[in-house]
């Protein structure tokens, strides 16, 4: 594997996969020793420690645009000082999968019924190489991102790890945690049934407990839920803050609130084999390109 430094140092620049203005984060293509590689780039908020010596960090002599109009003024300009303003991140090797995830492309609603769940979505789950979660049993097996982890219940039926999700900014009101179930056979929502309600139960005791503690935020201020088509077949549930109205991924046609889904087990011990579950998906994705849909 190479350092962060060495993919950085061996970019080869190819082509913007996405670039959003709004968000302010752009995905780029390249190529690092022949092998595809994905960058992003993401400008970070101002931290609060930092607010008060903005005027000071003002490079005059990057100005640029200058308007001075009797009361009001503005600029384009640098900041002169280490301030760290980038969030940088790194897929390599990218697979097509990963690029197809972050390319520019519209998005397009599927109504997946039970039937069209095991002709279609299954075969889909069963030919992604396991290696493509190999991050995942990294965390679970405490050989990657250990230092971060929250909370780490291993029982092998009930447990899971709590920990920061990596779009995670560091911030309170941005909260974004992730917590993943140890067992493996619970591949997505589509599994879930009520024999997993003391699972779910669990995880959302704790996730109240440890948001409170680490974070000072209160139940009603949390959003938890879980996302159909997930990107990676093995149950997690997300974890954010309310107060993140524009978190990625709250969309509906993408986040099914687990305060929902435990009603709906406890309703209907089957729901979820037995429910027709419409999602959203990039129309590049290989669950769309290489399935039929038509019904
Ligand atoms: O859409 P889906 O429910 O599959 O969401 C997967 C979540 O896992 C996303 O919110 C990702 O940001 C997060 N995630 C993905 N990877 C590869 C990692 C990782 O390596 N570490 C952590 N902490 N979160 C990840």
């Amino acid at each position: 594997m190479l350092t962060i430094e060495e993919i950085l140092a061996k970019f080869r620049f190819q082509r913007i996969l996405s670039n959003d203005t709004k968000a302010k984060i752009v995905y780029v293509l390249g190529e690092v020793e022949g092998q595809d590689c994905i960058l992003s780039f993401e400008k970070t908020q101002y931290e609060d420690a930092i607010i008060s010596e903005l005027p000071i960090y003002v490079d005059k002599s990057s100005f640029v645009d200058l308007v001075e109009n009797n009361i009001y003024s503005w600029c384009t300009a640098a900041l002169k000082s280490n301030l760290v303003d980038t969030r940088i991140k790194t897929i390599y090797p990218a697979t097509d999968v990963h690029i197809a995830k972050y390319e520019a492309q519209a998005r397009v609603m599927v109504i997946e019924t039970p039937a069209l769940y095991e002709s279609n979505t299954i075969a889909y789950i069963k030919q992604i190489p396991v290696k493509r979660i190999q991050w995942v049993h990294n965390i679970l097996d405490g050989s990657a991102e250990a230092d971060r982890v929250i909370y780490h219940d291993k029982d092998p039926g009930t447990g899971f790890v709590i920990l920061p999700d990596m779009k995670w900014n560091g911030s309170v009101e941005t909260l974004y945690w992730v917590a993943i179930a140890m067992r493996s056979d619970i591949l997505s929502l589509r599994s879930l049934r009520s024999e997993h309600l003391p699972l779910l139960k669990k995880l959302k005791q704790k996730i109240y407990e440890l948001v409170k503690e680490k974070a000072n935020l209160s139940p009603n201020q949390l959003r938890l839920f879980i996302h159909y088509q997930p990107s990676y077949y093995h149950f997690h549930v997300h974890i954010t803050a309310v107060a993140f109205t524009d978190a990625p991924g709250v969309v509906s046609g993408q986040a099914h609130l687990l305060d929902t889904v435990i009603n709906n087990l406890e309703l209907y011990p089957d729901y979820y084999q037995r429910a027709t579950l419409p999602f959203v998906i990039g129309e590049r994705h290989q669950l769309l390109t290489d399935y039929n849909w038509d019904q």
